[in-house]
């Protein structure tokens, strides 16, 4: 038996690192960082071996099963898809189309296979109620991108290796390892950024671990971000300091904007924001100063009361400050199968329908999943009796899940797509088990959108599937089968596709993706004729290139123009302004805070509580991994030092933190790294649940912090999820 090197990209997170792996026969001897891979160089993280743990891992489902009156029980490919037909079937004709709900998580985008063959079969099943991670994370960064440039994947990345000056907003890239930013080895980069005698500033309610290598931190209340941003826009205008660059022609709505951000001052955000005026001038100056300059903002400010705000106002201050589409600034990649092209979208993907119970508006085909239980539990025609959740686990990441786990018990039939019986798939009627990531070849789809650097790269798989099991693929086309429409015409173009799509499989997808793409047969640029068979050739990836301008080519509004004040965030400031109470020109903190709608919750909730990630997790599924849980528990809570002491509590001290939709105990930290007034839980947490399959997890359970989260208090304008900010009460046990 030999020992063979085997390469690909870790699909675990969005910073797509090249792997080593070592394998003799069916056995793994190490994971290890692929130095020849052009993005990552040779960087991992802990959980890379937890490819080879979820691999072994001998809770994990490997044939479908069905629950019963006596519990899970393992039954045949055949005997699942005739339980799954007649599940839903019946929903469909009992309660119509809409009655069925699906929840694709996190892990869906991260797939190459539900990337290709998940999407005909949900198209297929034609229900309005699609909810997917998405709004639990980033849907307003594909709101902003759509309103101002054109299309929702329009999304500008921080041009992170040629920047000078990088503001960090809500986010922390050394323990995330970046996302809308694939930026593997974010040490490293950020290191070479102060080599280039550059500046980080990190603004974040906690000191992060980022802010631990940063040349600047500033404390931000939680929720305040449009705010500062506000104040920041209306100074460059004051101040003469706007420089469009090569967009100045391409802007549209500047007056507009002027109008709406001329009355946020620093002086008047200062108290809301906890952040002096000086220093919001001064990093409006600096960053104007900076040859280079890049403000960056990612979670902690999307899953936000202000979430869509606070993305059109970065785009905007980036914009403004001659940062867009510029080098060092946000750029925009052009991966080698490009999902967004040159073609100007036919419309707004955005408020075509709405939901039923809450009239929430659909982004790009979705709904925001934080209003699933009113859709759930709702009585009248369209209520959801079925659900269907693929890599997903709604019931750990989204918020008041108290709420949802009883919304899905009371579901008339559920399937699940996922390989473990967790606190989700617990409620399925069947669960059908995909392989894992080894035993499939895989091509970043989407987050090669997203990446620092244009690269393409394709794994195959590692290991073949062992006999009897179903590949992703294979799934998705059973069911498109098995739920096939009726009518002879849509039953024959249900058949062409499924025959296309097998003929074609995935590799030969992907190959016509990189012919037809910018650097295949038509490509104009250095690079020409890519096709599967010459990206094989290339087992460490292939560098396409540092990014490179698109735009005026890439703006794909239908004027052709980058739109500055979309009336959907100008008429949303309305809702800011009521919160801090408009007149903030006018009026002080006191006197806004006298104001009895916002002393009732702040008396009675004195906290804001906030998330944090840990490097050893992955949201809330690799728990069952020994490796990533051992040590230390990192489900606690942290707490600044003088208000844990105020409250007459110590560390290590178990707490109770209560919202107004749930409660929890969970151990307290004290630490001057959080802001007063804040308290930080991390999420993906609270294992333990009846009838889960996760020995590991279940011993290492933690808390749902998504107990306390709550589903009525959303970022209106989306209903994107708030997962920051969230008033809680905190007391000793
Ligand atoms: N190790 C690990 N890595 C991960 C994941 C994981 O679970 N574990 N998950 C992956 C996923 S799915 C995603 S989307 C990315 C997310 O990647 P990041 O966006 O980098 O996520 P976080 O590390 O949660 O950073 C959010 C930051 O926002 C701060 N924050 C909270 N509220 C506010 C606020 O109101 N204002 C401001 N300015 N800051 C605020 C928090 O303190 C925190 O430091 O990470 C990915 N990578
Ligand atoms: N309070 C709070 N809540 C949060 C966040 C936060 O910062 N704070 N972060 C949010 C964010 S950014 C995200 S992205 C969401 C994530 O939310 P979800 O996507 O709902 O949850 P995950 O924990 O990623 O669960 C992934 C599921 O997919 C399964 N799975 C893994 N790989 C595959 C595969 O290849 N195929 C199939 N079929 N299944 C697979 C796993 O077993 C698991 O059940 O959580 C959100 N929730
Ligand atoms: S940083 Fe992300 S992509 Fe890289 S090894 Fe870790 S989990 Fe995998
Ligand atoms: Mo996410």
């Amino acid at each position: 038996m030999s020992i063979k090197s085997h390469y690909r990209t870790c699909n675990l997170c969005e910073a797509m690192c090249g792997l080593k792996i070592e394998v003799e026969d069916q056995k793994i001897l190490s994971i290890r960082g692929d130095k020849q891979d052009p993005l990552s160089q040779g960087h991992i993280c802990p959980k890379a071996l937890a490819l080879q743990d979820l691999f072994e891992d001998q809770d994990r489902l490997t044939q479908p099963v069905m629950k019963t009156a006596d519990g899970w029980k393992t039954i045949s490919w055949d005997k699942a898809f005739s339980e799954v037909k007649q599940g839903l079937k019946k929903i469909q004709t009992t309660y119509g189309k809409d009655a069925l709900g699906v929840y694709l998580g996190n892990p869906s985008v991260h797939n190459l296979e539900a990337m290709l063959y998940g999407s005909g079969f949900y198209n297929q099943l034609k229900t309005k109620n699609r909810y997917t991670a998405t709004s639990v994370d980033q849907l307003p960064h594909h709101l902003a991108a759509m309103l101002m440039f054109g299309h929702p994947l329009l999304l500008p990345i921080p041009d992170i290796d040629r920047t000078a000056y990088m503001v960090i907003l809500g986010a922390n890239p050394m323990v995330s390892n970046g996302s809308l930013m694939s930026s593997p080895n974010i040490r490293q980069r950020l290191k070479a950024i102060q080599k280039r005698e550059g500046k980080i500033v990190t603004i974040d309610p906690r000191f992060t671990e980022t802010s631990k290598i940063a040349d600047q931190h500033l404390f931000i209340a939680p929720g305040s971000d449009a705010l500062l941003l506000l104040a920041m826009v209306n100074y460059l205008f004051n101040k003469n300091l706007i420089n469009s660059g090569h967009l100045t022609a391409y802007i549209s709505e500047l007056e507009a904007l002027k109008h709406l951000v001329s009355p946020y001052h620093s002086k008047n955000v200062a108290p809301m924001t906890g952040i002096e005026a000086t220093d919001i001038e001064n990093l409006v100056e600096d960053f104007c100063n900076a040859k280079r300059a890049v403000l960056y903002a990612r979670i902690g400010v999307s899953t936000h009361e202000f979430g869509s705000l606070v993305n059109w106002l970065v785009n905007v201050f980036n914009l403004l400050t001659g940062n867009m589409d510029s080098a060092g600034g946000m750029m925009f990649t052009q991966p080698a199968i490009d999902l967004v092209g040159f073609k100007k979208p036919k419309g707004k993907k955005f408020a075509r329908y709405f939901s039923r119970v809450k009239k929430f508006p659909e982004t790009i085909g979705e709904f925001p999943v934080a209003t699933l239980a009113d859709e759930i539990l709702t009585p009248g025609p369209g209520q959801i009796k079925g659900m269907i959740t693929a890599a997903g686990n709604p019931l750990l990441s989204t918020p008041n899940n108290t709420r949802l786990a009883e919304a899905f018990s009371g579901l008339e039939f559920m399937l699940s797509i996922d390989f473990y019986i967790n606190e989700t798939t617990r409620h399925a009627n069947i669960i059908l088990p995909p392989p894992t990531p080894l035993e499939r070849p895989h091509y970043d789809l989407v987050f090669n959108h997203l990446a620092v650097r244009n690269i393409t790269k394709y794994s195959e798989a590692l290991f073949s599937r062992p006999k009897g099991s179903l590949s992703e693929a294979e799934i998705y086309l059973k069911l498109m089968k098995i739920m096939s429409p009726s009518g002879v015409k849509a039953k024959l173009k249900n058949s062409i596709t499924r025959l296309v799509m097998k003929w074609l499989g995935t590799s030969g997808m992907i190959n016509k993706g990189l012919k037809s793409g910018p650097y295949g047969k038509s490509s104009k640029l250095a690079i020409k004729n890519l096709n599967l068979k010459k990206l094989k050739q290339h087992p460490h990836g292939l560098d396409l290139g540092e990014l490179e301008c698109c735009f005026p080519q890439k703006i794909l509004t239908t004027d052709g123009k980058i739109h500055l004040a979309p009336e959907e965030f100008a008429t949303d400031l309305k809702r800011l302004d009521q919160k801090y109470h408009r007149s903030i020109s006018k009026k002080s903190v006191e006197e806004a805070q006298a104001d009895p709608a916002y002393e009732i919750d702040a008396k009675t909730y004195p906290f804001l509580l906030i998330g944090r990630r840990d490097s050893r997790t992955c949201n809330s599924w690799l728990h069952n991994a020994y490796r990533l849980v051992k040590g230390k528990a990192a489900c606690i809570a942290q707490m600044n030092d003088k208000d844990v002491d105020d409250l007459g509590l110590r560390t290590g001290q178990q707490i109770v933190v209560e919202s107004r939709v749930g409660k929890l105990e969970i151990i307290v930290e004290a630490t001057s790294d959080i802001m007063s007034g804040v308290i930080s839980i991390p999420h993906g947490w609270g294992h333990g649940v009846e009838q889960t399959q996760m020995a590991i997890a279940n011993a290492h359970a933690g808390v749902s912090v998504n107990q306390l989260t709550d589903d009525q208090f959303v970022d209106q304008l989306t209903g994107n999820a708030v997962l920051n900010g969230v008033a809680v009460k905190v007391s000793g046990l």
